[in-house]
């Protein structure tokens, strides 16, 4: 390959370890999420208080690009592997504010569940593996589960101000639910 011969250098973007998701980058934001943040969200509550409250659960890098309309943002979900109960580690999940909004993940590392479910239509599943792309649609929360024993990455782009609607899922949060059983992993329906 040719050296390169430049008169005017390109900037050095910012980079993104495509085996872990992990960004290179000057203005990273990052939020860790712990068990003591998600009361509530897994079936069995007194399962999730025996955990250590400040056990991180998953933990968000976050590469900041400007607030405003028709921006983007780009970051990365590092989700553990384990449980609560027999419940598989997973992200609270959210809707937009901005319903209309959609969203892509990638995974990158690990294996789950991406759990989204639509505002007027029945909740669905996909696999999470490195390389899966899932396209998150307008109008549909998600939610990340993560049923293997490493660590699960994924890599998603968003609307700068899509904003995040946590409140809208609750108290029911999402109709399906991904656990641990003797034969295997098992998604059913929350109320079961
Ligand atoms: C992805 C994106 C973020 C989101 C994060 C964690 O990186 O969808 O917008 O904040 O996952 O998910 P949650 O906000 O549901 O905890
Ligand atoms: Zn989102």
């Amino acid at each position: 390959m040719k050296s390169l011969q430049l008169n005017v250098f390109p900037c050095v973007p910012p980079q993104v370890d495509l085996l872990t998701g992990r960004f290179d980058a000057e203005n990273l934001q990052y939020k860790s999420t712990c068990i003591r943040d998600l009361v509530g969200i897994f079936r069995d509550e007194s399962a999730r208080q025996l955990l250590p409250d400040s056990l991180e659960v998953y933990r968000v890098e976050i590469l900041v690009s400007p607030q405003q309309e028709g921006e983007l943002l780009a970051g990365t979900t590092h989700l553990m592997p384990g449980k609560v109960g027999d419940e598989f580690f997973m992200t609270r999940g959210h809707f937009h504010q901005r319903r209309e909004q959609a969203e892509f993940y990638f995974g990158l590392r690990g294996c789950g569940i991406l759990l989204l479910q639509p505002e007027a239509a029945p909740a669905y599943s996909e696999l999470v593996f490195a390389g899966s792309v899932h396209h998150i649609p307008s109008f549909t929360a998600h939610r990340l589960v993560n049923t293997g024993n490493d660590i699960l990455s994924a890599l998603a782009v968003w609307p700068a101000m899509a904003g995040h609607d946590y409140q809208a899922l609750q108290p029911e949060g999402f109709s399906l639910r991904v656990y641990d059983r003797e034969d295997g992993v098992f998604l059913e329906a929350a109320n079961v």
